[in-house]
């Protein structure tokens, strides 16, 4: 495929932008994870980083023997196949795992606790849980176990049952239930959570009775363990060995995408995408239907998600330029349209003259045109981060002061979408 954005009456230099067709290469994101049926985690302390340059004692689920993940490790389980999950516990403090959502949970070994069976902290005992996922959908786990601080400490996770049928190489079975309501082309994870400091650094230097859940101020807030911006680095990015999983959602216009929206920690957040109203399908792993069978009939659309703490919701979001005003990729109006291209707006010019390269500063993704899929020219050492001419909106959330890393603009609980021209390939 290749085009040519059209130059509006010279105002903007737009480049020539080709692109090579990929149609045929699998390029989606699948949920960062692990799979399996039996999965031995280990329970104990470790640091993330804050994108401040903070360094936070944690205490977290490990895969094996490697080092702790915040959230946890994401299990990525089939619906009707049993899973076993081993813990052991190298932790101060007795620790446990409950699975909201997941009926018919055995737990064995280690000691009686209030919800299910512990790990004592010996680093040997082995507490055995397992169940068989009925139900695809999106789940979590956490600590059973003096949850008002191990939630608090990091020791949550996502789960994801694959609809039965599943196959990660044909797109037609991307779905997250069992109705074509919940197919998809893109799926991301949005696990949201909250930290006090000076819960961890009293836990840190054992003054474990000075630890007050009750004056609980939360000043760090996070999307899969990470705050803005390192919610966008790579996922497995070295320097955050701890924090390995993302958030940077891409899509191609006309695409569905698939948020699986976990609220893992203790506070509500309200979460607020920007480009289109998100469709919620499913709430706590289950498809929003009037009746088995009908989809989901109960769908709704807002602008601003609730994510409620304990809760998963699923939504859809989509995005063709639709009621912008103006042709988001610079068409002149005799231009064939894109694909999925929001045919009222195409031709129509954009609306403002854009200031000469002396009078405007340059943003790092600015790709020297307004338009999607187009580069013009910026001053050299400017810009440079969005050489695929892609279209950015921010998504955050709506409590604005979770918005920030102790109090330092821009961080927390934020990350950018990315709408990137056709052929593209997204990874
Ligand atoms: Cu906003």
């Amino acid at each position: 495929m290749r085009w040519q954005p059209y130059n509006r009456g010279g105002r903007l230099a737009v480049a020539v932008m080709a692109v090579s067709s990929l149609c045929g290469a699998v390029a989606y994101a699948e949920i960062d994870g692990i799979t399996g049926s039996t999965f031995n985690l280990t329970a104990k302390t470790g640091y993330i980083s804050g994108a401040d340059g903070l360094s936070l004692h944690v205490w977290g689920y490990a895969n094996g023997g490697g080092s702790i993940q915040y959230p946890g490790p994401t299990l990525i389980l089939e619906e009707g196949v049993p899973v076993t999950i081993n813990l052991t516990n190298e932790m101060p403090e007795a620790v446990s795992i409950v699975f909201p959502g997941q009926e018919s949970v055995t737990a064995s070994g280690g000691d009686a606790g209030v919800l299910t069976r512990e790990a004592p902290p010996d680093g040997m005992t082995v507490v055995t849980y397992t169940f068989t996922p009925t139900r695809p959908g999106t789940y979590h786990y956490h600590s059973g176990t003096h949850a008002d601080v191990q939630i608090e400490m990091g020791l949550v996770g996502a789960i994801i049952v694959r609809p039965t049928g599943y196959d990660a190489l044909d797109p037609s079975t991307w779905r997250a239930y069992e109705h074509a309501d919940s197919a998809y082309d893109h799926e991301y994870l949005f696990l949201f959570t909250e930290m006090d400091y000076e819960i961890h650094w009293k836990l840190e230097y054992g003054l474990t009775s000075q630890v007050d859940t009750t004056t609980f101020h939360p000043v760090y807030w996070f999307i899969n363990g990470r705050n803005a911006p390192d919610t966008m680095l790579p996922a497995g990015t070295p320097w955050l060995p701890t924090q390995p999983y993302n958030c940077l959602p891409r899509m191609h216009p006309g695409e569905r995408m698939l948020l699986r929206i976990i609220g893992a920690g203790r506070d509500m957040h309200p979460f607020h995408p920007h480009g289109n109203n998100l469709t919620v399908i499913a709430k706590d792993g289950r498809l929003l239907e009037s009746a088995p069978g009908l989809g989901a009939d109960l769908a709704y659309s807002d602008f601003t998600l609730a994510s409620v703490p304990g809760q998963t919701v699923d939504a859809i979001f989509e995005w063709t330029g639709e009621k912008l005003g103006w042709d988001i990729y610079g068409h002149a109006p005799g231009d064939p349209l894109e694909p999925n291209e929001y045919a009222p707006d195409h031709g129509k010019p954009f609306p403002v003259v854009l200031p000469g390269q002396l009078e405007i500063t340059f943003g790092s993704a600015y790709s020297g045109s307004p338009f999607l899929g187009a580069l013009g020219d910026i001053p050299p050492g400017e810009g440079g981060l969005n050489a695929n001419a892609g279209y950015f909106y921010m998504w955050h959330s709506h409590n604005e002061v979770e918005m920030v890393n102790n109090d330092i603009f821009p961080g927390g609980l934020m990350t950018m979408l990315i709408i990137e021209p056709h052929g593209v390939p997204i990874p």
